[in-house]
Parts: C-alpha cells; structure tokens; sequence
C-alpha cells in the first residue's frame, strides 16, 4: 500500500499532538472490527505513539463509554480539547484529515462535530430499524436482552441531541436527526420520545415544514 501519511504525520499531526495538548484516547474493543480498521489506520499514519488507546467492552457498558457514546459502541475518540468523535468512519477520515494536514481550526471542530452528530443520529436509525426486524421475529425467538439495548441507546442518543439542537441547522446531522425522528414517529409512537426533550420536539417540527421532508413523508 503506498501510504504517504506517516511522513506527514511527523510534521504535522506529530508535531501539534506532541506538545502542549493531552493525547486522543480511542475507546476500543480488541474483537471489534469497526475499532480494528480505526487501529490499523493508525499504525499505518504512523500514528501509535501519539493516540492512546484504552480497552472499553461495549456489552458491559463501561460508564466512560456511555458518557462519550450515548450509542455504546465502539469506537469512540476522546480528544483533547474534550469533545469526543464517533463512529468508525469519522474517526478515520479525522485522522485521514489530521495527517493531510486539515483539522486544527475551529471550523473544522464545527465539521468533525456535525459529522460526530450525523453518525449519532444514524446509529438512532440503525437502533430504531433493528427493533422493527426484531418486532417481526416470532415472539418467542425476539430478544428483550437486544430490545432494551437499542431502546437505551436510542433514549441516551435523543438526550444528547435534545441537548446539541441549537447546532442542527440544514447540514447532513440535521437531516439525519430529522429521519431518525420520523421514524421513531413512523414505527415507535409508544417510545414518547417528545416527552422530556421539548427542544428536539420543536426543532423536528419546524424541520418537518421544508418542502424536502414534506415530500418523502414515509407512507
Ligand atoms: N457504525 C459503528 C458500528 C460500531 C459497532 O457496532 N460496534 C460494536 C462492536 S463491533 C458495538 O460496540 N456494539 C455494541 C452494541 O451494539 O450495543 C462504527 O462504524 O463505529
């Protein structure tokens, strides 16, 4: 494979980790493979020395992993100013970024965060499709184990959005927020999901006026 990035990584990304700033710790599980390809990109920028890594097993549902993923999953990037990144696919075009060079002012922390959030929302998605396929397995064969999983993860992921609303506005974490709500509209009524987070419940509904959701309306 013809990396270039290690060579950067020692000018660039090298350099301002190294001084005066804590090192990104990644939350990662050794079986994971969405941790793995995150890990192996790291040793291939040559980065291994500069991020700290630390064992969290999702299943257990360590309290550091929680607070940085409301999700639960694995991977999550602690970084140093203290805001966190997930999931995989962001980590790594974080570090692909860090490398080349792009990724230390404030816009992008605006970026990577509204990338951060999509991922966020996208998980509240995947959790909210997954009950529905578990919803039509034989009664007997459902899991309540993996039901009340993707219902805690998808109460702990709205919390957190309730919290971020005032950074949706019309980029991709918004209109990924908006689906997974619909959805939860669509396929969840009995979650509530309204009570106890008003400020999402207003956004959603002043976002579900734009012509673009009014014409994809499920049904
Ligand atoms: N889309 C996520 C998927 C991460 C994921 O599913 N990780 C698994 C470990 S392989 C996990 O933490 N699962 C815990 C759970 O689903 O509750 C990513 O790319 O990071």
């Amino acid at each position: 494979m013809a990396y270039r990035w290690p060579e950067r990584c020692a000018t660039l990304f090298g350099k301002s980790l190294a001084m005066e700033k804590r090192m990104p710790t990644l939350l990662y599980s050794p079986t994971s493979p969405y941790a793995r390809k995150v890990r192996v990109l790291i040793r291939e920028c040559g980065l291994a020395k500069q991020i700290d890594e630390q064992t969290a097993l999702p299943l257990d549902d360590p309290e550091a992993l929680l607070a940085a993923n409301p999700l639960g999953k694995v991977p999550a990037l602690l970084l140093d100013d203290g805001s966190v990144l997930y999931d995989s696919r962001v980590i790594c075009a974080w570090v692909a970024a860090q490398v080349a060079g792009h990724g230390d002012s404030g816009d992008a922390a605006h970026y990577w965060q509204a990338q951060r959030r999509a991922a966020l929302a996208e998980g509240v998605i995947d959790a909210s499709v997954a009950l529905v396929m578990e919803g039509r397995r034989p009664s007997a064969q459902q899991s309540d184990y993996w039901i009340g999983r993707w219902r805690n993860a998808i109460a702990r992921s709205l919390d957190v959005l309730d919290g971020e609303v005032d950074a949706l506005h019309d980029q991709i974490d918004a209109i990924t927020s908006a689906a997974a709500l619909g959805h939860l509209d669509l396929r969840h009524g009995d979650l509530n999901w309204r009570d106890r987070r008003p400020a999402l419940a207003v956004w959603f509904d002043a976002f579900s006026q734009r012509p673009s959701m009014q014409a994809t309306v499920p049904g």
